[in-house]
């Protein structure tokens, strides 16, 4: 971690933002020069009745030196970036997550640092920040570990206001951090030279296909050979929501629209075209629901016998995708599907004005599963692979 002490916070930040707002600039004169050169290409294909890809997905833009860019390029800094590593679409994400957790943030961290103030920790207050952490959706066993971690703390000395959050930030991405941990990855990418397939589950409404969409934009842009397979066969708008994604990223996608079509008989198909073309990731879309009686995770085990059995040196994860702003409801939903599916990893979706944030801690505690990535907005580039430094001191940022 860089020292950076509050004042030269600011005149790294200022240096930061003044070095991207040039490479803003350069990027737009290429930028330009790019579609100056496409514009002929396109001009000579119409003329040729040639059917056109889509136009690119727009550029993150640079906003104002304000709050929110100082306070991103320090989350950035804190973890060991230079000036110049930084990218405008980090900041771009990070000023979202950070806005994205304003409401998680107000019943909480205002009430917390009122209730504190400059004034050492007491057992009262430790009372008030059970109860705020309760109501933030972090769970009651999450809330335990950290107020008898804090308690302990306290009879051995004396903790101020500032130390407290600190201490408390420290305890909540020990707590995030556990399951990850175990799994012994960091950070979930695609291993290359295999077929990686990560199927999206959860009930309907989480955010599942959009998720799929974010996450075939990043795959193939971060040059993995990635193919979607709609086995979400239920719902008859399915497959051209996922279209649309996987024109946004280049990405094709394995359907049959044909009515009741087997979900595994689509996951089939598409590990045979995902073979043929050497894809290092296949995106599964799942159903939230389904028609007939069938249940969820016995359609579920369906398709994961079918991968087992056709190419059973894929590496398989199985992402359960939930909704931050159903709080304690998708975290029953959680523990449901992890008895019954076997489950790898959560993504939580939805961050942005929800007031449950919280809950992404529970999900870690009470169910014992990494997170991979967060989801904070409806655009292709609101997904980001988790990172738990940066979501503790978004949720607990104190403005
Ligand atoms: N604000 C916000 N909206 C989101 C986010 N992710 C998804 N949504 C919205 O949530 C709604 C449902 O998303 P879908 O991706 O269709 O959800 P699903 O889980 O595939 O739903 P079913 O296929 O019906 O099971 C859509 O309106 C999405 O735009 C997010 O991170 N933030
Ligand atoms: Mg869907």
């Amino acid at each position: 971690m860089t020292n950076i002490d509050s004042d030269n916070s600011r005149e790294w930040a200022a240096q930061a933002y003044a070095l991207l707002k040039k490479k803003q600039e350069e990027q737009k004169q290429e930028l330009k020069k790019q579609e100056e050169q496409e514009q002929e290409l396109v001009d000579t294909l119409s003329a040729e009745n040639t059917i056109l890809p889509p136009k690119n997905v727009d550029e993150s833009q640079l906003g104002e030196f304000d709050e929110n860019f100082t306070w991103s390029a320090m989350v950035l800094a804190a973890q060991g970036k230079k000036i110049n590593q930084i990218s405008i679409d980090e900041i771009d994400w990070l000023t979202k997550l950070r806005r994205g957790l304003e409401e998680t943030r107000k019943g909480f961290v205002t009430e917390l640092l009122d209730k504190l103030g400059d004034d050492p920790l007491t057992p009262e207050s430790l009372d008030d920040l059970e109860t705020l952490l309760i109501r933030a959706d972090v769970g009651i066993g999450s809330t335990d570990k950290v107020i008898s971690s804090l308690r302990k703390k306290l009879n051995e000395e004396v903790v101020g206001g500032e130390a407290g959050i600190k201490f408390l930030k420290k305890e909540l991405k020990l707590i995030i951090d556990k399951p990850i941990k175990n799994s012994g990855t960091d950070l979930l990418v695609p291993q290359k030279g295999k077929l990686n397939v990560w199927l999206l589950v959860g009930v309907n409404g989480v955010g599942k296909t959009t998720t799929l969409g974010k996450l075939a934009y990043l795959s193939s842009k971060s040059n993995y050979k990635t193919l979607i397979a709609a086995a979400d066969t239920f719902r008859a708008a399915a497959v051209e929501q996922l279209k649309v994604w996987g024109e946004r990223s280049n990405v094709d996608v394995i359907s049959n629209q044909s009515k009741n079509a087997d979900p595994a008989a689509v996951v089939f198909d598409a590990i045979n075209s995902a073979k043929k073309r050497n894809v290092d990731l296949l995106l599964v879309d799942t159903a939230g629901r389904l028609q007939t009686k069938n249940n969820l995770m016995d359609e579920l085990a369906k398709i994961k016998k079918i991968i087992d059995k056709k190419v059973p040196e894929a590496i398989v994860e199985s992402l359960l995708v939930l909704d931050a702003s159903q709080g304690q409801n998708g975290l029953k939903q959680a523990k449901s599907f992890a008895k019954s599916a076997d489950l790898s990893g959560a993504i939580i979706t939805k961050l942005d004005g929800t007031s449950r944030g919280g809950v992404s801690l529970a999900v870690s505690e009470e169910v014992n599963l990494p997170i991979r990535f967060i989801g904070a907005g409806e655009g292709i580039k609101d997904l980001r692979p988790f990172n738990s430094y940066e979501f503790v001191e978004a949720m607990l940022a104190d403005k």
